[in-house]
């Protein structure tokens, strides 16, 4: 890529999308293009098509899903499965047919069996089963990424796909039914403070341990690869330690400042007990994360006081 390229960021109002395009801007990259889902659905295959026709992108970075939390993806497997099946099935396939230089698809660690050992290799990938609370939305990325590698063997495509942690930070979203938990727990401390709630609800035993990945991180990750991998191969992008939801629970608690108890509601899924990955690969590659998990936090809390008001959350 140079500074001219043309490179497409397919979902850039979301919280990898608009991370990349900030890297990218950041990186002197000046020839971005983009659209609202208002003004191309993804879903439809002649509009994207038309798209690619018009304007020809030469790289693109492929940031545009249905994601949600635990119970989200649990209650609407049909929506995680098609939907993403019917995004990414259009864009890769419309690369190829318009001559994309490069396609970047974004997996996620959910693809590793439930039980993978710890930490998650490239290789584990379908060696057992998945974890059934996002077992769709896995099966959905899993068709993404055999995709890319299908169109690298049969058409000689260069479509890299990359395996990411959990991620959190700027942009995320913060609506308590959908949301993954790190932008759950900052909005419910947060409420809970302002209200002087005394007690607030954590999902779960508190057991699980999760990696985060803050978005600013994922973004000069991803760019970084999109600079300097090609190939088949998956690469896991995480930051090599995970931490408990319970001390997660305690840490968001500390920084937004709520002095009352939490509840662990253990009528709500666990999840995968664990997902750390291995990021061998990635260290290889010439990428580790900067941002500590207590930074993150931080700046994500301060991301939420100043752009989220009590109106435009959604529940
Ligand atoms: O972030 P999360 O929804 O996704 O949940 P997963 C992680 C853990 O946090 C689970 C617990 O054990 C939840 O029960 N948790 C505690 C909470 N309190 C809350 C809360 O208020 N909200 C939420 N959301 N969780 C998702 C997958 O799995 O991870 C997706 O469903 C995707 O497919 C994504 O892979 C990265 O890590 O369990």
């Amino acid at each position: 890529m140079n500074a001219e390229s043309k490179i497409y960021i397919a979902g850039h109002r979301g919280l990898v999308g608009s991370a990349i395009m900030r890297n990218l801007r950041t990186k002197k990259y000046g020839n971005l293009v983009y659209r609202t889902s208002a003004e191309l659905d993804l879903r439809k295959q002649v509009e994207v098509n038309q798209f690619f026709q018009d304007e020809k992108p030469e790289y693109v970075f492929m940031a545009a899903a249905k994601v949600g939390g635990i119970i989200s993806n649990s209650t609407y497997p049909a929506d995680f499965i098609r939907d993403n099946l019917m995004i990414q099935t259009n864009v890769i396939d419309a690369a190829f047919r318009h001559g994309v230089k490069k396609l970047l698809f974004m997996g996620s660690t959910c693809i590793y069996p439930k039980f993978s050992p710890q930490p998650m290799k490239e290789e584990y990938l379908l060696t057992g089963e998945l974890e059934e609370t996002n077992e769709h939305y896995a099966i959905a990325k899993i068709a993404g990424v055999k995709m890319c590698e299908a169109y690298n063997r049969q058409f000689g495509t260069n479509f890299i796909s990359v395996m990411p942690t959990n991620l959190y930070g700027i942009n995320d979203n913060f609506d308590l039914k959908n949301s993954h938990v790190l932008p759950a727990l900052i909005r419910k401390f947060h409420e809970a403070k302002m209200n002087s709630t005394p007690l607030v609800e954590v999902w779960g035993t508190g057991l699980p341990k999760r990696e985060f990945l803050y978005s600013e991180d994922l973004a000069d990750a991803v760019v970084h690869l999109m600079e300097t991998y090609s190939g088949s191969d998956l690469i896991n992008i995480g930051v090599g330690k995970d931490i408990a939801i319970k001390q997660l629970a305690e840490q968001v608690k500390e920084i937004v400042g709520y002095t009352g108890e939490i509840f662990f509601n253990t009528s709500k899924p666990d999840g995968a007990p664990r997902k750390l990955v291995e990021i061998t690969k990635l260290k290889e590659l010439g990428w580790e994360a900067k941002t500590p998990l207590e930074e993150g936090l931080k700046l994500t809390y301060e991301w939420f006081l100043q752009n989220l008001s009590e109106e435009n959350l959604k529940s």
